[in-house]
């Protein structure tokens, strides 16, 4: 880029942030929040300037590498692919299929190219072996949608901005900036609510930095969210607080809830969950007697032991109390670019259990297998084991529990090819890796956030720098294998109009598509007077059609659509490209019934899985719990997942990879600051230094995620002196919540000790 201020969004966590890049003689001179982004308004966080360092890391591989006998080589692009897509192919000829496995980490869903590119590529595989992060997070959302609204992503989302009480269980988004809530500037709009009367509640294990800003905070135990949520239900009907307001007509099975309540009564729970009864009265009469009020549940409710009931409950309380669909409650988005309604037409509402994995017999949602049984599948023997492994964006050896495990079963492979460009934990294992350009060298546009967005809006930037000379894009690397794997499964030719249909993809890129979709979509053309003559024939098209023909979604998804008539028009990429700062498209707004897809119309309150999963929780609410400390993660703000150790600024400063645990404990085992604790889990152990304070549960620890460089054969300098511990280390594999297959990151059980070489640090 020419030197000057670039406007882009910030790809790095959900929060959208805008950012001001300013170059100056071909370099980054400065990155500051844009005040003229209309949704973060000029706010950023410390991640920001490792947008730089991420772009300028010497660490960071330009070209693809391939493993030898001694050390890596790096090797033309050409090669490269050649390896891979015979490599590949010759393992699909001789094992069948489902031998490749598939993992897609967490920044694919940042990168509209890979978004775009990854379903033909998937296809190309014809695996079933696919995993994702997905199953380490938000798949009890995910299904919960499902169920209850008949879509996988359409996800209820916190008015923040005009709510009177925000109540938040299992999520810190002082320090994560939100999660299926794209959320920039927390603190600013926390500040917001309490100027104008607001409360903020927060529940956790944990007084996390969101606790210290709230008006009321509780100690939960871990893994006892359903029981504390459902005797809030049970409270609901005891004092005839229910009332779903607008939703009222929409919801089915209401009774069903109330039957699976009667059991838990705060009384009964509050041994679990550490709350005394009246507390949880109190939490469900102010949810029930504040308007505007909304219940937000995040990553402590889902990965964990009950995620999918935890989560249905959450769900379930914001409808019963009339938060849901309202102003300054709960409400479904209506973004620009909308996946929800693109979904549903082209068959991707989203499914669950269609079939099960080989070795532990876990139910596969939309495709995906639980990522805590990779390992399995690979070093369990018999047709089906995965013998060749791709990973895209995505570091399992560190983000999956029994990650040790995972790295034996990733050794043992014939074959791993690596869509990365750090050469870390994971992709060690991997004998090609091929690395894509860095983000600021490809156009941006958040398919996926601007569907959670507190605010409606859009925003498109083209690449800041150009591509430095021959790298591809992460698009151009997935698109290019495909095409080479269908030339190879076709016997080396494809018919004409398959090969011309691979080179315009490859010529026109993920752009143009957006381009399209932007067109086609709510905020697209404007029909201009035709409408007036337009409307009446659709709708009188639309009386006749049967409920579920297909015409109906194809006029759902166009411009005469008559639920889209109110919104503003003319979105496309070049008016966004007009608009460096991004478009405003207003507050969230009321939406249903509109928005529900399940089949009779009607939002379903008790689905079936869910009541089938209470025989479960019910064992829970009579057994003791064991005297073993419960572990739960945490994030911090200068950290971000796997990957972003190698920035200098981020690390600096005050060790973050410790274990924090209360005084009254430390005291009980003999710790003091600044010792080292021995922590085992899931049959192995980890050594990290501790830090003792009241801000945590008694029997409750916290471990972050994100480090663990300390393996041996990677290379990022900066995260390799800075190398911390890694969580997964001692979180076992096989725990998970049996009614979604989502693995439990918090709540497992471990002992602690003090380690015994005071003044050295290592993994035991
Ligand atoms: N114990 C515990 N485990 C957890 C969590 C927890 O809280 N506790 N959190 C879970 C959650 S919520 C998530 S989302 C997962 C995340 O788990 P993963 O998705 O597996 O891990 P990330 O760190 O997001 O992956 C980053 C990888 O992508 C690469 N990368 C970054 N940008 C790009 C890009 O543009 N293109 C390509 N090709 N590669 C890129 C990086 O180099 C790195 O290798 O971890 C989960 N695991
Ligand atoms: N700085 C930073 N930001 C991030 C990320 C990051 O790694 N760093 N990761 C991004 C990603 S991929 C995601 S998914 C989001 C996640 O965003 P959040 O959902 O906000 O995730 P956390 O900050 O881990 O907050 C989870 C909270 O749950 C609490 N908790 C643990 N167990 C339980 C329990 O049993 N019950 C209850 N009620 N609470 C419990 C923990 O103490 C913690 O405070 O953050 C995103 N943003
Ligand atoms: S909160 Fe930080 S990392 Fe997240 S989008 Fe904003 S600037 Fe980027
Ligand atoms: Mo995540």
């Amino acid at each position: 880029m020419e030197n000057g201020t670039h406007f882009r969004t910030c790809h790095l966590c959900e929060a959208l942030c805008g950012v001001a890049i300013t170059v100056k003689d071909g370099r980054i001179d400065s990155i500051k929040g844009d005040e003229n982004d209309p949704l973060s308004q000029g706010h950023i966080c410390p991640k920001a300037t490792a947008l730089q360092d991420l772009h300028e890391d010497p660490d960071r591989l330009r070209r693809p590498i391939r493993k030898t006998g001694d050390g890596w080589q790096e090797i033309s692009w050409d090669e490269a692919f050649d390896l891979v897509a015979n490599r590949l192919h010759q393992v699909r000829s001789q094992h069948g299929r489902n031998s490749i496995g598939v993992y897609l980490g967490n920044p694919n869903v940042h990168n509209h190219g890979s978004l775009v590119a990854t379903m033909p590529f998937l296809r190309a595989i014809g695996s079933q072996n696919r995993f994702s992060a997905t199953s380490n997070d938000q798949l009890p959302h995910m299904l919960t949608s499902l169920e209850m609204f008949g879509h996988q992503i359409l996800f209820p989302i916190p008015d923040i901005d005009h709510t009177d009480l925000f109540m938040c269980i299992g999520a810190n988004p002082m320090a994560s900036n939100g999660s299926l809530m794209s959320v920039p500037d927390i603190r600013g709009r926390l500040k917001a609510l309490k100027q104008r009367g607001g409360k903020l509640i927060v529940i956790d294990p944990r007084r996390t930095e969101t606790a210290k800003v709230a008006d009321e905070f509780h100690f939960i135990r871990p893994g006892s969210d359903a029981l504390l949520l459902m005797a809030m239900v049970h409270t609901l009907f005891d004092e005839d607080l229910v009332d779903p307001g607008p939703a009222e007509r929409l919801v089915k099975d209401i009774d069903l809830l109330r039957l699976a309540s009667v059991p838990y009564t705060p009384d009964a729970v509050s041994h679990r969950t550490g709350i005394e009864p009246e507390t949880i009265r109190e939490l469900a009469r102010q949810l029930a007697q504040t308007r505007k009020a909304a219940l937000y549940s995040r990553m402590g409710t889902s990965t964990q032991a009950f995620g999918g009931l935890a989560t249905w409950l959450s769900y379930c309380l914001n409808i019963l109390t009339g938060k849901l669909d309202t102003v300054g409650g709960m409400l479904f988005t209506q973004p620009a670019i909308d996946l929800v309604t693109l979904g549903a037409m082209s068959g991707q509402k989203g499914h669950f259990d269609k079939r099960r994995s080989r070795v532990r017999d876990l139910p596969e949602f939309a495709g995906e297998y639980p990522a805590s049984t990779m390992a399995d599948e690979m070093l369990t023997p018999g047709e089906g084991q995965i013998r060749a492994f791709v990973t895209v964006a995505g570091n399992p050896v560190l983000s999956n529990p029994n990650g040790r495990r995972l790295d034996k079963a990733l050794e043992g492979l014939d074959f791993m090819v690596s869509v990365d460009y750090y050469l870390n934990e994971t992709t060690r294992h991997a004998d090609v890796i091929l690395p894509p350009t860095a983000a600021l060298e490809r156009s941006h546009y958040d398919l996926i956030f601007n569907m959670f967005a507190v605010r409606n809006v859009a925003k498109f930037s083209d690449a800041l720098f150009k591509p430095a000379d021959d790298t591809r894009h992460d698009w151009q690397i997935l698109i290019e294998l495909t095409h080479r794997l269908e030339r190879l499964r076709k016997g080396g030719r494809l018919p004409l109009r398959s090969e011309l249909g691979w080179r315009t993809f490859k010529q026109l890129g993920p752009d143009p598509i957006l381009d399209m979709l932007l067109r086609t979509g709510p905020y697209g053309a404007n029909t201009g007077p035709a409408r007036k003559f337009l409307q009446p024939a659709v709708d009188l098209v639309m009386d006749i059609l049967p409920e579920r023909h297909p015409l109906r979604s194809l006029v759902r998804l166009s411009p005469v659509n008559r639920e889209w008539n109110g919104l503003a028009k003319g979105l496309s990429l070049a008016a966004l490209r007009d608009n460096p700062h991004g478009v405003d498209l207003g507050a969230l707004q009321p939406s249903l019934p509109n928005r529900l897809f399940t089949r009779d119309g009607l939002i379903q309150m008790a689905p079936r899985r869910f009541l089938q999963d209470l025989g479960r929780l019910h064992e829970a609410l009579s057994t003791d719990p064991d005297g073993d400390f419960r572990l739960i993660g945490r994030r911090h703000v200068r950290s971000n997942n796997y990957w972003m150790h190698n920035s200098r600024r981020l690390v600096k400063g005050k060790e973050r990879c410790t274990l924090i645990i209360h005084q009254q404990d430390a005291d009980r085992i003999g710790l003091k600051a600044g010792d080292m604790a021995e922590v085992q889990g899931g049959g192995q152990q980890i050594v990290l230094p501790v830090e003792i304070n009241e801000d945590i549960m008694p029997g409750v620890v916290s471990i972050p995620h994100g480090w663990g460089h300390d393996r041996e054969g990677i290379r990022q300098s900066v995260a390799q002196s800075h190398a911390g511990t890694s969580i997964n280390d001692v979180l076992a594999d096989d725990q998970i919540d049996h009614l979604s297959g989502t693995s439990v990151l918090n709540g497992q059980s471990v002992s602690i000790k003090a380690w015994q070489a005071k003044t050295s640090r290592q993994s035991a």
